[in-house]
């Protein structure tokens, strides 16, 4: 990575299941166009996964497979430092300074936190009150500028701004503060079944979500029976035709065409031929990502020489935003 003053970026997503096409287009596909020109950190959050009960032999493969996901999404290793944040131990440390300057108020507020815990409610355990907390951790580990994600995410990073200002106000500057990366397109994907969900891959409903393992049967099928409206105009209303608009964004962002272009060709033609068009360009755009992370998945010597290689780049910088945060709390370094 070169470090030469470029600006950082930090993002991560978590090993919970089958990545959808609301993470890829809200999050992942931003991710490789930033690599010139910003130092990127791209982080497989497995610590955030286990906030919901895992079964261990999935979450070994989905981390996996999420790591020669990023790969296949364009992610570079020889550009970006990619790694799974339970390899750089600083990530809990850091969280667990950072708890203590957090207030139980403001947790308890967090949108994410209450719908987990309703989603939850048989396992409302500390690690998803303090998930925001060792968000912020791995934020501020990296003195990170900026964070491409969801819109569903700009909380949690309004948190991270607030602990890193609460802690160079107490002590002396130590954090950058970080601003979020929100594309204005495809950073809230609806669920196929219900416009007014976020598509969630932990979304029981396999109809409502797009994976990137789907097939495209599986694909056409799926938008085949998306929900829609009484109209028969393929028009964008966010508020009116919110079925319909998240289908137009889908298309936009993988056929690469506008929405107003999109809105005059498929003037006049029926949802049925709408829906399939929606859904030759989403195959278009992923079958050529499963087919390189199948290839890289296959070669775990090359995935575990990228980890390896990724985890020592990151400790060495999360290691001196650690010792530089004990110094300042007040710690005793190791002799
Ligand atoms: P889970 O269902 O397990 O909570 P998730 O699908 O919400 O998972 P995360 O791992 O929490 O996915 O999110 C990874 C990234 O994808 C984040 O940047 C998040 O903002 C983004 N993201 C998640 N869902 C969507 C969506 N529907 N539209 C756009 N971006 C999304
Ligand atoms: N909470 C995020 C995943 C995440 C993340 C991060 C994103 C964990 N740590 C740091 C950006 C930066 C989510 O998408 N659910």
């Amino acid at each position: 990575m070169d470090t030469q003053n470029k600006k950082v970026v930090f993002s991560g997503v978590q090993p919970t299941g089958k990545i959808t096409l609301g993470n890829y287009l809200g999050a992942i596909k931003n991710w490789a166009p930033l690599q010139d020109e910003y130092n990127c950190l791209y982080c497989v959050v497995d610590l955030h996964s286990i906030t919901v009960q895992q079964v261990p032999a999935e979450l070994r493969k989905n981390t996996m497979d999420l790591v020669a996901l990023y790969i296949a999404c364009g992610v570079d290793p020889n550009k970006s430092i990619l790694f799974i944040q339970s390899h750089v131990p600083e990530h809990a440390e850091l969280a667990w300074t950072l708890d203590t300057i957090s207030y139980i108020g403001e947790l308890n507020r967090m949108t994410q936190f209450k719908e987990k815990s309703r989603k939850h409610a048989d396992n409302l355990n500390m690690g998803l009150m303090n998930y925001p907390v060792l968000m912020a951790s791995d934020i501020l580990l990296y003195q990170t500028d900026l964070v491409p994600v969801g819109k569903d995410q700009v909380q949690h990073l309004e948190l991270a701004r607030d602990l890193a200002e609460r802690f160079n106000n107490r002590y002396s500057p130590t954090f950058v503060v970080p601003e979020g990366l929100v594309y204005k397109s495809g950073s809230s994907i609806k669920s196929l079944q219900d416009p007014t969900a976020k598509m969630s891959k932990s979304d029981p409903n396999e109809n409502a979500i797009i994976t990137l393992f789907d097939t495209p049967d599986e694909i056409r099928r799926k938008f085949k029976r998306a929900v829609t409206d009484s109209e028969t105009c393929v028009r964008f209303d966010a508020d009116a035709k919110p079925a319909i608009s998240n289908l137009l964004t889908i298309y936009s962002l993988t056929s690469g065409e506008s929405i107003a272009d999109a809105e005059k060709r498929f003037e006049g033609v029926g949802y049925g031929v709408f829906k399939e068009a929606v859904a030759d360009a989403v195959i278009a755009v992923i079958e050529p990502i499963q087919q390189e992370q199948k290839r890289l998945v296959a070669d775990k010597a090359y995935l575990e020489s990228v980890l390896k290689q990724g985890a020592e780049s990151a400790e060495r910088i999360a290691r001196k935003t650690l010792s530089k945060v004990y110094r300042k709390i007040g710690f005793i370094p190791k002799f």
